[in-house]
């Protein structure tokens, strides 16, 4: 499957909005808030409503359900009925369970079976979210670890978290998916439960079939080759889906291709490269995990789909067949040089054309700042926002 034209490949581009993106979020040394912030989930709707209907490639949210879900399987009719009225559909679903007092020493890696009982029976419950809604997706990432060496059995730890993914993926349907993601640091600093690929890639894989890994950018060291785990697990059929977000230092949320963009277009060339040779579609959920700190939350979503957009594009451009014949032939410089060719072109003007042949905005930016929405909402939430805190950015 060669696909040499921008169009097509935007026609097949779609990337998921994090609705926890467009609430008040912070650092651990505190918050600047925005007056425009959503404080509701109908709010964090409506605007990822507003990024859909200026770019037209975000149809769906991800839903955190401690977040978006307070009341539970009781909130889905009218989670459903609000994503509907926004003009987006309800995405992958994430439980919580790293926020309650109970999960100070892990959830399905807790040495208090209680826990981790309860842990897993809200990851069941947000199974149940997710079938109700029609989302194929549940995201799974656990802040599970410990910070001192000696304090925590990690072989027992593997196994419960083995024995409770097993018995949650019981609980998927033929059309859903479980989504495993890694993290090796952070809140624990000393060992992390699902610290990365591999282990997420074992525990995926002794879960049952459909359980995938999900690879979130800001969650590796510093020196990893991300675009080869991608490449062996598009091989073994075990890339689920992706959390986008770029950083300097560790899982900063900074937003895509800020800081390294030929890294995002490298991922994005071993997936075209993949489907070029299989003459497969990856089936891989494209998701954005950023929390924007000091951005204006909606233009920083803008920029970020945009950048998503130009990058995946980028690396549809690249020669699949010369690649392929250098790579055989270990003509490096001009294999090396098929990848940066593709990377050096200037997309911009073609996505334009693609947008307007599409009925969207040529620059959705210039398009939100002139909509009026920003303004709007601002007038809406300010006085709500400003109740939380005494002074705004
Ligand atoms: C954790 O850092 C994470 O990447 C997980 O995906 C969470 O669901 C999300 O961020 C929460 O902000
Ligand atoms: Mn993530």
């Amino acid at each position: 499957m060669q696909n040499n034209s921008v169009g097509e490949a935007l026609d097949s581009f779609q990337i998921e909005l994090p609705s926890w993106g467009f609430a008040n979020t912070g650092t651990r040394f505190g918050k600047f808030l925005q007056l425009a912030a959503a404080t509701t989930t109908e709010e964090k709707l409506s605007d990822a409503g507003e990024v859909h209907r200026l770019t037209g490639v975000c149809p769906t949210v991800a839903l955190h359900v401690l977040w978006d879900f307070p009341d539970g399987l009781r909130s889905v009719e009218e989670t459903s009925r609000l994503a509907k009225k926004c003009g987006v559909r309800p995405g992958s679903i994430n439980p919580n369970v790293f926020q309650d007092q109970i999960y100070k020493h892990g959830s399905l890696g807790n040495p208090d079976s209680e826990i981790r009982r309860t842990a897993l029976n809200h990851i069941v419950e947000s199974i149940s979210i997710a079938r109700q809604l029609g989302s194929r997706d549940v995201s799974l990432w656990f802040a599970d670890g410990s910070n001192y060496p000696g304090t925590a059995n990690i072989r027992h730890r593997r196994a419960w978290f083995e024995e409770a993914l097993q018995e949650a993926h019981s609980h998927v349907a033929l059309n859903q998916r479980l989504l495993v993601e890694y993290k090796p640091f952070e809140p624990a600093f000393y060992h992390t439960d699902i610290a990365d690929w591999g282990m997420a890639l074992l525990l995926a894989k002794s879960a049952g079939p459909r359980a995938k890994v999900l690879v979130d950018t800001g969650h590796h060291y510093q020196a990893q080759n991300i675009e080869q785990i991608v490449a062996w697990l598009l091989t073994d059929g075990m890339l689920g889906g992706f959390h986008f977000n770029d950083r300097r230092y560790a899982d900063d949320d900074l937003t895509l291709g800020s800081i390294d963009p030929y890294q995002v277009f490298r991922i994005f060339h071993e997936i075209a490269m993949y489907e070029w040779e299989t003459g497969k579609r990856a089936g891989i959920a494209y998701m954005v995990d950023q929390s924007h700190n000091l951005k204006g939350k909606m233009e920083a979503m803008i920029q970020t789909v945009t950048t998503a957009q130009e990058l995946y594009a980028k690396a549809a451009l690249v020669d699949h067949g010369s690649l392929a014949r250098h790579q055989k032939n270990s003509s490096l410089v001009d294999a090396e040089n098929c990848l940066k060719d593709a990377f050096s072109t200037d997309v911009r003007p073609a996505i334009q054309e693609w947008r307007q042949s599409h009925g969207l905005p040529a620059d959705p930016l210039a398009a939100f700042r002139e909509s009026g929405y920003l303004e709007r909402i601002t007038a809406e939430r300010a006085e709500r926002n400003r109740s939380t805190a005494s002074s705004y950015a």
